[in-house]
């Protein structure tokens, strides 16, 4: 068995529906970032021992320790893999509304407002040229919030990055229920965002 290991869903696959569909959930799950988890490991044991005994986090916020013929798969997969262990962390069934806490006064800080926010998210998602994801941020140099699209599967955090709030928007993330209407499913998503834990991310990232 590899070092990583497919993370459990804190919730039912149907839990989020009619947002999210019982079915997109599972093959999300069980096919895809299971890949995700089998090629990582796979990758890592073409690298030093050095590499393997890294933790994930590390190895994506320093990718150039990675030898340059793994370097590919790694951010790929070791991507795919802590990308989803984020995603579904950041939802919850009857989630969404607006945020409370700091993270609403970093959101107001950045973007003038949440309503401003959300629009900037959605509208900027939607738009990301074939896979990607829409991310949240928390810039550790500037000290701000952003909002960050990234193609495939490269985590923010290459780019130095604290992820803390992610939409996955592949065609696998929705294409079920929402076939090519990737705006519809992300204007869907907002009802199971999971504040608290973004709040919870954002805490841990200032
Ligand atoms: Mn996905």
């Amino acid at each position: 068995m590899g070092k990583y290991t497919l993370p459990t869903m804190p919730y039912a696959y149907d839990a989020l529906e009619p947002h999210i569909d019982a079915r997109t959930m599972e093959i999300h799950h069980t096919k895809h970032h299971q890949t995700y988890t089998d090629k990582l490991n796979a990758a890592l044991e073409g690298c030093s021992s050095e590499i393997q005994n890294k933790d994930i986090l590390d190895i994506l916020s320093n990718l150039n320790q990675v030898p340059e013929g793994q370097r590919g798969a790694i951010n790929f997969n070791g991507g795919g893999y802590d990308n989803h262990r984020l995603f579904w962390n950041n939802m919850k069934p009857n989630g969404g509304g607006e945020p409370g806490g700091s993270i609403a006064d970093a959101i107001k800080g950045s973007f003038g407002s949440f309503s401003d926010f959300k629009e900037k998210f959605s509208s900027t998602s939607a738009v990301i040229q074939g896979s990607g994801w829409g991310w949240l941020v928390y810039n550790p140099t500037s000290k701000k919030v952003e909002y960050k699209s990234m193609p495939n599967q490269t985590s923010p955090r290459t780019e130095g990055l604290i992820p803390l709030l992610g939409c996955d928007v592949w065609e696998h993330a929705y294409y079920l229920k929402y076939q090519n209407r990737r705006p519809d499913y992300i204007a869907s998503w907002w009802n199971v965002v999971n504040w608290d834990e973004v709040e919870h991310r954002f805490s841990q990232a200032k």
